[in-house]
């Protein structure tokens, strides 16, 4: 089979630097593309500079991709006029070159942040309605929404993933219900490129937290099975002080909104 070829996005980016050497290790024809020069990780690693508001550099970023992984934009709260440009803007700018380009399909970075103003504790299945925490998951509910659009009006497809915290380990109490660890992740993704035939699809980004409170079985349904779980880390965590958050987006969502 052809190496699949995708366009990785925000290359600069935390979740990024973890996915870009194990996704060329995998096989993929991985072009890597940030505002900033990414310096490359891997032989066979293309690399592009350039801002994904300008129509020519998505035009650059998506010719021949098959496939992009969205991870760029702010990735935690800013002020809406920020968050407009980089995270509504950007990405339809991404969804625009990929109808240009006959891109299948996107797989969009979302977060927690479209629910973080639920209550720690409650169990929450996808279907249940967003309840974003500031601006940051405003944006990520608007990125799911239209990955929809561009599903029902333009037949790409997106496979939206709900991440919660990607970490190399958890941090926080928190982080035991809410950690996505790098392998699972690595794994998600993958399954997210993979899997033929997504339409449109969101799932949570999580690994198997025994205190998890996100219902994933859309994401069995992708193939994604989780090995890692925040409970191996519970003692030392616990041990710790607790910033005793109240609801499930921690400090965003008693940070205010500007
Ligand atoms: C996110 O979506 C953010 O990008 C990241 O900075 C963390 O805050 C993470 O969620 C989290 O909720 O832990």
């Amino acid at each position: 089979m052809p190496a699949l070829k995708l366009t990785l996005t925000g290359a600069n980016g935390a979740l990024a630097q973890v996915l870009r050497p194990r996704l060329l290790a995998r096989g993929v024809a991985l072009t890597s593309t940030g505002i900033r020069p990414p310096e490359p990780v891997g032989p066979g690693e293309r690399v592009l500079a350039g801002d994904l508001r300008d129509p020519a550099a998505a035009d650059a970023a998506l010719e021949g991709a098959d496939m992009v992984l969205h991870l760029a934009g702010s990735s935690v709260e800013r002020p809406l006029a920020e968050i407009i440009q980089n995270n509504l803007v950007a990405l339809q700018q991404v969804y625009e070159g990929a109808r240009r380009h006959k891109v299948r399909r996107v797989v969009f970075a979302s977060s927690n942040h479209t629910i973080g103003m639920y209550p720690i504790g409650q169990r929450l299945q996808l279907s249940d309605p967003p309840r974003p925490d500031g601006n940051y998951g405003l944006s990520k509910v608007w990125g799911e929404a239209m990955g929809r659009l561009y599903w029902d009006k333009f037949g790409i497809e997106t496979v939206a993933l709900r991440i919660g915290s990607a970490l190399a380990a958890p941090a926080e109490p928190r982080h035991l219900s809410t950690w996505l660890g790098h392998e699972d992740m690595e794994a998600l993704v993958w399954q997210a490129l993979s899997v033929p035939d997504t339409g449109f699809l969101t799932v949570w980004g999580v690994s198997a937290n025994t205190r998890g409170w996100w219902d994933n079985a859309q994401a069995a349904a992708l193939g994604y099975q989780p090995r890692q779980n925040a409970e191996d880390y519970a003692a030392a965590i616990l041990a710790r002080p607790d910033p005793g958050w109240l609801c499930q987006g921690g400090s965003f969502a008693t940070a205010d909104v500007q």
